[in-house]
């Protein structure tokens, strides 16, 4: 790096600190020389595998962890319905208490409780009710249904998709058990204790509370931060609360088929699909196994004998129509047991490869660029609660403005927005919800998030590998030294204490899944060893904003020129420019453009987008945001609200969508 570079990058690391500061993230500098630079126990023995991956030739069902934890079951197989499965929304109005002191467990209330209010699930609490707006602690949601008659005798099982942050559920008043982690399903068998006659009551206790150990994290306690925001979080998205996604119930045979990994392959123009089962009860039999297209029914259809609960699967589409996002096409994959009572589980699937090296990224065989954004799940009084018609027009939008992707910054989305981008062709960097980890904390706080960042890793993997949409995994997005510039060696442990957290994880997830590539999103100076683990170069990059903001185009240009090339030259590897962008407020017009005009963000997303297309090693641009969203108050985010967004929140486009569908679809 020259000089200019050296210093621009140097601007770059103070003005990420100092917001972060702002956003509530940086611990004090006497905490962080406290705390040392010791990696957390689990880490340390850990080795990395930074192989560029290739298409996976094993259809092997991937070690997802512990199938059971703390009374629930990881989810792993959607609840599709099929011959043999039903489900039921549980979605609707229910019961709803806040409970600021943390009495209610005390109290009974897991037994049902009074003084309920109503709500909306899946919602948001915060921006229902004016008492629970910046309410970040316990709430107890309860809810009475029926069982359907035709599902007594059989499993039945409760599956939460989301609930922000700590659940714990009760049935009829016995404990089922508890989940951490706000943005992945979890689910109960519930066929013990459900009743099949009268109503069956549920309780659940849903904690909110912003806690610097959990992931991701509230800022430090006591911290000495520059520009306090409120609510004081480390991340720069509103930490909203609840069930934010449907609670379904399912029922299954006695005998069911718990999991299926899919892998795919072409070759010599031929599809490959291979199949990992797992049945419960270590069961013995056969199966049989059949990709069917709507159109011709069963393409392709295998028999396996199915030993102590586990089987594989291959099968030979031929000829086979390829998933792309010019051409989104699925089968179903239908599994039958062929048991007294024969299980059924249908799973849409796509027949597609990706693949990295050095050239770059490669979908079907054929170059491939990401053209599209970082998101949020975000709109008003819903917050963060699944808003199905909100995904549609998203789509839509994605679509009218010549995107082919997004990232689903900063955490997993929910199931339905995958189900959904499958359908609509979109691809998918597949996000964990470790945002902005800072390595300055002290050593029980970062083993505690390392445990949790784990532990979601795994169910994001569990959860969505079956999907065609999702072509990688984001292990993190902006991890920090988290500290302000110390010595030299102070910054060599802080960086060894990150890449002793990291590893891993990227040995973990490319153990479950060979056949994706697996990457980190860095920004400006983020440390080039954490980088490095990845299969391709993601890095955030704000100049014209944090970094010469409001400086002219070429000044601008010629940063982020030099920062791509740089990065180009020390990894070696194909680089995706994951964010770039202007806050905008919406109606605000300047000529010559001004930082916070609608002229300013267009002309920067234009320059930028020129100066990556201009470099065959990029593989993707995504303009920060898709839309604007809120975010915690402070004096950078006028209205509460991040407004980088190409649109509004109400999803209207700003002048820089029409720039970007210009470049986009030409
Ligand atoms: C980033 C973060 C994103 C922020 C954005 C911003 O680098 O990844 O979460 O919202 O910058 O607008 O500052």
């Amino acid at each position: 790096m020259d000089a200019a570079a050296n210093a621009a990058a140097a601007k770059d690391a103070e003005a990420r600190l100092s917001r972060r500061e702002m956003l509530g993230g940086v611990g004090s500098a006497a905490a962080l020389l406290a705390a040392g630079a010791v990696a957390p126990a689990a880490a340390s023995a850990a080795t990395s595998t930074a192989a560029a991956a290739t298409p996976a030739h094993a259809g092997a069902l991937p070690a997802s962890g512990p199938a059971t934890r703390g009374g629930q079951r990881m989810a792993r197989l959607y609840p599709h319905e099929s011959a043999a499965r039903s489900t039921r929304d549980l979605s609707g109005f229910w019961g709803f208490r806040l409970d600021p002191r943390d009495e209610g467990e005390a109290s009974g209330w897991p037994q049902g409780f009074s003084g309920a209010r109503t709500i909306p699930v899946p919602a948001s609490w915060n921006e229902l009710f004016d008492d629970a707006a910046e309410y970040f602690g316990t709430a107890w949601y309860q809810k009475e249904f029926l069982l359907d008659p035709g599902w007594r005798g059989r499993r039945v099982y409760l599956r939460f998709g989301a609930a922000s942050y700590r659940a714990r559920a009760w049935l009829n008043g016995q404990l089922l058990g508890e989940h951490e982690g706000g943005h992945l399903p979890f689910e109960f068998d519930v066929s013990a204790l459900v009743r099949a006659t009268g109503p069956n009551r549920l309780v659940v206790l849903v904690d909110n509370a912003q806690r610097e150990e959990r992931v991701p994290a509230a800022s430090r306690p006591g911290a000495g931060f520059n520009f306090p925001s409120y609510p004081g979080v480390t991340f720069d998205f509103f930490p909203y609360g609840g069930l934010h996604r449907p609670v379904l119930l399912y029922s299954t045979p006695a005998t069911a088929i718990e999991d299926i990994a899919v892998h795919t392959d072409l070759v010599a123009g031929h599809g490959i699909v291979r199949a990992g089962l797992q049945v419960s009860g270590g069961w013995n039999g056969m199966a049989t196994v059949s990709v069917e297209s709507a159109a011709a029914g069963a393409v392709a259809q295998v028999r396996v004998a199915v030993r102590a609960g586990r089987a594989e699967a291959e099968l030979v589409v031929d000829p086979v129509r390829p998933w792309s996002p010019e051409d989104p096409f699925l089968y179903t994959l239908v599994v039958r047991l062929a048991d007294a009572q024969p299980d059924e589980y249908r799973l849409p699937i796509g027949i597609r490869t990706i693949v990295v090296d050095k050239d770059g990224l490669r979908l079907n065989g054929k170059p491939l660029f990401l053209a599209g954004f970082g998101r949020h799940e975000d709109f008003p009084i819903h917050g963060k609660g699944l808003d199905l018609p909100v995904l549609v027009r998203d789509y839509e939008l994605l679509k009218w403005i010549g995107a082919n992707s997004f990232r689903t910054s900063h955490y997993p989305y929910s199931d339905e927005a995958l189900m959904l981008a499958d359908q609509y062709g979109l691809l998918v960097i597949d996000e964990s919800p470790a945002v902005s980890l800072g390595f300055g904390d002290p050593d029980p706080v970062i083993a505690a998030r390392h445990a949790q960042h784990a532990r979601a890793l795994a169910e994001m993997h569990a959860r969505d590998k079956n999907h065609p949409c999702v072509i990688a995994w984001s292990v993190a997005n902006e991890p920090g030294i988290g500290a302000p510039v110390g010595t030299p060696a102070e910054h060599a442990a802080l960086v060894e204490r990150g890449l002793a957290y990291f590893r891993p994880l990227f040995t973990d997830m490319r153990a479950r899944d060979p056949s994706r590539p697996v990457v980190l999103v860095s920004f400006g100076t983020g440390p080039d060893e954490w980088s490095a683990l990845g299969d391709f170069i993601c890095t955030n990059l704000y100049f014209g904003w944090y970094v010469a903001g409001g400086q002219p185009g070429e000044v601008v240009r010629g940063l982020l020129e030099k920062e791509l090339d740089r990065l180009h030259a020390v990894h070696g590897k194909p680089v995706m420019l994951t964010e770039f962008g202007a806050d905008t407020t919406a109606g605000v017009h300047a000529e010559p453009a001004t930082m916070w005009s609608e002229e300013y963000q267009s002309q920067l997303m234009e320059l930028t987008m020129q100066a990556v297309r201009a470099r065959p090693f990029m593989v993707g641009a995504h303009p920060w945001a898709f839309a604007d969203f809120r975010t915690a108050q402070g004096i950078m985010r006028s209205g509460g609200l991040n407004q980088k967004g190409v649109f509004t929140r109400e999803r209207q486009p700003k002048l820089a969508a029409h720039t970007l569908r210009r470049l986009w679809r030409a």
